[in-house]
């Protein structure tokens, strides 16, 4: 994809900080496709004929991070989807719709450095980085309450243990990786939903013309 055609955003932030919750309202707002890469994964464990079902089980459960090779194939093909979509109107405009329709959030990845160079390099650079700053007992007081009705897999406290800890180890490196390139904007998750939107919306106002 050529950046001239494709804006993408990476949201990041840790398990439960609320990025799923603030892509829904930025999508509401700003007319992106949203691409969560767990969904992507979920939905492709789920899919009876993947040959990555298991896969993906285990490494979810465990709070591990699925290859990347995976997870890049979904997300590149999810992308091609949106963008073969001869009506995907996001807005009354059609103008506005064909502008929009190259804007994606992609949510929850990168999630390794790897990851994070082979993405730019074979798919596109990213705008910039929206990350939800968010304590742990915040989060995993969210997590395990959304864990009474979610039904996720890992929204137990066994796996909330193990995301978190692949979460400081292996994916705050990204984070810190973008932030040496100035790359990052950061928001603090901590105050209720429509804070947070306000926070992110200013930040977008600034960064989106
Ligand atoms: N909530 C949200 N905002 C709130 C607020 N401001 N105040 C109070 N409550 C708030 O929110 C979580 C819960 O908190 C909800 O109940 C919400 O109502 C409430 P949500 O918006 O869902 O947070 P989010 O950050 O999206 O949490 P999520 O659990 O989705 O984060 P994870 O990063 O853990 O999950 P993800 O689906 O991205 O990944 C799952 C697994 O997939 C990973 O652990 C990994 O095994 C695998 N994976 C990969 O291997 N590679 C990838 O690239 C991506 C995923
Ligand atoms: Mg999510």
């Amino acid at each position: 994809f050529s950046p001239d055609d494709v804006t993408v955003i990476f949201v990041l932030g840790g398990p439960g900080a609320g990025k799923g919750t603030q892509c829904e309202r930025l999508v509401a707002r700003y007319g992106f496709a949203h691409l969560s890469a767990g969904d992507l994964l979920r939905a492709e464990q789920n899919r009876p004929d993947s040959e990555f079902g298991e896969l993906i089980r285990h490494h979810i459960r465990n709070g591990l991070i699925v290859p990347m090779e995976v997870t890049i194939a979904l997300l590149e093909a999810a992308m091609r989807q949106v963008l073969d979509e001869p009506t995907a109107v996001t807005s009354t405009s059609s103008h506005d719709a064909g502008r929009k329709k190259g804007r994606f959030l992609i949510d929850g990845f990168p999630r390794k450095l790897d990851q994070a160079v082979k993405f730019e390099e074979a798919v596109v650079p990213a705008r910039f980085v929206l990350f939800y700053d968010c304590p742990e007992d915040e989060m995993e007081r969210r997590l395990l309450e959304r864990g009474k009705t979610s039904g996720r897999e890992d929204d137990n406290a066994d796996s909330i243990r193990k995301r978190f800890r692949t979460f400081v180890e292996t994916s705050m490196p990204v984070v810190d990786y973008f932030e040496k390139q100035d790359r990052v904007v950061k928001v603090d998750a901590r105050p209720d939903p429509d804070q947070v939107f306000e926070a992110t919306r200013k930040e977008f106002e600034k960064r989106l013309q």
